[in-house]
């Protein structure tokens, strides 16, 4: 059957095979706000994936959590291969703790793609950051996306304070999500968004939480080219973005005004965080030329390139990780206090 399946594909394409674990740790999102999560390699975003259309990827997944989990790679089709959608009870058995399961898929639908556990989603999804972002370079780029100089990706969410640590529990209808984040940290904790003037910079923005987001770029239209991974027959431009659950939009974005803008969700409640402005889902765009003011919030910045992945998604293919994604393990901390 596997056989069968791979034989369709050209010989052109390239096969890759990843080694993926599900972990328990601490994450910190906010000031004053750190979250037990269940998280790919033990990082969220989880790794990304980065990959041709046509490849063969084979990703073995090893659950060493306390609670079952499986992995849904969204908006792939799975032709013949429907095995390996990642649904408990419809496409498999959920993973159980301790157990590996080995994913087998072809990248046939090209663009900015994104995986999620399916077991649990409201909390697995929504609040325990078990999410990470794939991106399928297409075999035929579009005129648009062959001027961009820098990619971006940008993972909305949100969190519940009242159940940071509480395994098993929140984000049903009726609890509060109280903290929002651009790729699982909220402002200050995010990170700029440099440029030189003249890029042009491609935002892949993904909404991996359950949250409405209404995303603002100050000073720069956004031309929105790419829909869920496919491109739009006619691209169109705005200044506000609205997207929500699972959907994904590419917007380009020409550097041709200097300076710094800020770039908000304009939820007007994603701007916090707890009960505090401002917080939540802020970056800014910073231009490299810019002075920094003594009065810039930002100013002295501990600045990480790879924050959006721009830096991982120059490097070829494969799957690439941020150690300023990773939590700190919970498992290893409660054996070391058994320990003692
Ligand atoms: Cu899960």
């Amino acid at each position: 059957m596997v056989a069968l399946l791979f034989a369709a594909f050209p010989a052109w394409a390239a096969k890759h095979e990843f080694e993926m674990t599900i972990e328990e740790v601490k994450i910190q999102v906010a000031p004053g706000l750190s979250y037990n999560v269940f998280a790919f390699n033990g990082q969220v975003p989880g790794p990304l994936l980065h990959v041709r259309e046509g490849d063969e990827v084979t990703v073995h997944v090893t659950n060493n959590t306390s609670l079952a989990h499986t992995v849904h790679w969204h908006g792939l089709y799975h032709h013949d291969n429907w095995r390996n959608d990642g649904v408990p009870a419809v496409s498999q058995p959920a993973i159980e703790p301790g157990d590996t399961f080995t994913y087998r898929w072809i990248a046939d639908k090209p663009g900015t793609l994104w995986y999620h556990c399916h077991v649990n989603v409201n909390e697995h999804v929504g609040i325990r950051g078990m999410w990470g972002p794939i991106v399928v370079d297409p075999k035929t780029p579009t005129a648009l996306e062959q001027r961009v100089t820098k990619d971006v990706i940008m993972m909305l969410s949100g969190w519940e304070s009242e159940f940071a640590d509480k395994f098993g529990e929140g984000s049903v209808p009726g609890t509060v999500v109280d903290f929002f984040s651009i790729n699982a940290k909220a402002f200050p904790l995010s990170q700029p968004l440099r440029v030189k003037r003249d890029d042009v910079v491609r935002v892949r923005f993904i909404g991996a939480g359950g949250e409405i987001h209404a995303m603002h770029s100050h000073g720069h239209d956004m031309l929105i080219t790419h829909k869920d991974g496919l491109p739009l027959p006619a691209p169109y431009a705005v200044d506000t973005l609205l997207f929500g659950p699972g959907e994904r939009y590419d917007a380009i974005i020409d550097m041709s005004n200097s300076g710094r803008f800020i770039f908000h969700d304009h939820v007007d409640k994603h701007v916090v965080n707890g009960s505090k402005f401002p917080g939540g889902a802020i970056t800014i765009i910073e231009y490299e030329d810019t002075p920094q003011d003594d009065w810039y919030v930002w100013r002295d910045k501990d600045y990480d390139p790879d924050f959006f992945y721009s830096e991982s998604l120059r490097k070829g293919y494969g799957m690439f990780e941020n150690p300023r994604f990773k939590g700190e393990p919970l498992q290893q901390r409660r054996r070391h206090r058994k320990a003692r």
